[in-house]
């Protein structure tokens, strides 16, 4: 049996989808391995755990062979507001990172997931209900690696024959690691700081409507893609999925629901304001829900129901420590 192989493991999806697999195909089967060095000793709270750079090609040749390697979630990349500050650098990880995780692919057959998003879209795609094959023309050079991302995913899919799958998410929410760098954080931001502290100041405006979903789902949505017959995937990079489309007012009423003096505040950041202002509003998934049955668990009072007494949860253990 070969193992699994996890780019980017210490970030907001990796800290969850580790886990998961593990949970899924057994612990020693699943490689979890990032840029981050840990700390003395943290490296057995996730083990197997490697350091591994994927801009550096030997380095993935090394964890692939030593390993036994046959199927990759490539996670490592900057996200959205990362690669607006740092485009060169996010040039850099997120088109050479996937390029060489394809060539070891290509070399040792493995099957590979990619983490495409709703970043690939751009101010001239339709806007409500975004169609799964349309315009993408993004403005962003997080969103111009996305699609370039896609197309070099499906090249080596026609070309070499490597079994490559993705996934156009949303912005995701979640309470086990912070997010890293996103547009949509404010929604995990919000969260938190209404469990912390009953206010946040949000840097999207109140009408700012985008796509989200609850981690458990898109854990859910990469694994099962992955196990999908191949012959049933007519876009393999990568399907549009969704499971809400919301505004910052909307989920800070729905955390009213729980916390009524919750108060929110808004001090716009342009740059962000700019990049969720060219997303889609909403996406049609239904050719996810066609093909492989794709199917959320998780609208937005069931999220916020169980993030807030999950958060609460968390901070009673940080406080008891
Ligand atoms: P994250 O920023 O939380 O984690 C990314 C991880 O990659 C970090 O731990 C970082 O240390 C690591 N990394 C950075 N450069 C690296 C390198 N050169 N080599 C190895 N590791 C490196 O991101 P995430 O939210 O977990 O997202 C994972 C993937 O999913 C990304 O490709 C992202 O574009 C995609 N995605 C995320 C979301 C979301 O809302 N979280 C939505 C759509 C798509
Ligand atoms: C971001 O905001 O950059 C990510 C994404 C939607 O790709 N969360």
């Amino acid at each position: 049996m070969t193992t699994i192989l996890v780019t980017g493991a210490l970030g907001q999806i990796g800290s969850e989808l580790v886990p998961a697999l593990r949970e899924r195909y057994g612990a020693d089967r699943v490689i979890a391995t990032d840029l981050k060095v840990l700390p003395p000793g943290g490296a057995a709270a996730v083990a197997p755990y490697g350091h591994l750079d994927c801009t550096e090609p030997h380095q993935l040749h090394e964890v692939v062979r030593r390993y036994d390697v046959g199927t990759i979630y490539h996670l490592a990349a900057l996200l959205s507001a990362s690669a607006e500050a740092a485009p060169q650098l996010a040039w850099s990880v997120n088109m050479s990172g996937l390029y060489n995780v394809l060539e070891v692919a290509r070399e040792y057959g493995c099957q590979v997931f990619f983490p495409s998003s709703i970043g690939v879209f751009g101010p001239s795609t339709p806007r409500d209900a975004t169609p799964q094959v349309t315009i993408q023309r993004p403005t962003t050079i997080y969103g111009i690696t996305k699609v370039a991302g896609e197309l070099l995913c499906d090249y080596y899919a026609q070309r070499f024959g490597i079994d490559t799958r993705g996934l156009r998410l949303p912005g995701l929410v979640s309470y086990v690691a912070a997010p890293g760098g996103g547009t949509t954080d404010y929604a995990v931001e919000m969260f938190t700081h209404a469990v912390r502290y009953a206010s946040y100041t949000c840097f999207l405006s109140a009408d700012t409507r985008l796509d989200m979903m609850y981690m458990p789902d898109a854990i859910a949505a990469m694994m099962h893609v992955m196990e999908a017959e191949a012959g049933r995937l007519r876009y393999r990079n990568a399907y549009n999925v969704t499971a809400m489309s919301v505004t910052p007012a909307e989920i800070a009423e729905a955390i009213r629901r729980h916390i009524p003096g919750f108060g929110v505040d808004y001090e716009i950041d342009p740059v962000r304001q700019a990049i969720a202002d060219s997303w889609p509003r909403s996406l049609d998934d239904s050719a996810a829900h066609r093909d492989w049955g794709w199917a959320p668990r998780f609208d937005l009072d069931a999220m916020t129901k169980d993030m807030l007494a999950r958060l609460k949860d968390k901070l009673a253990a940080a406080r008891g420590r």
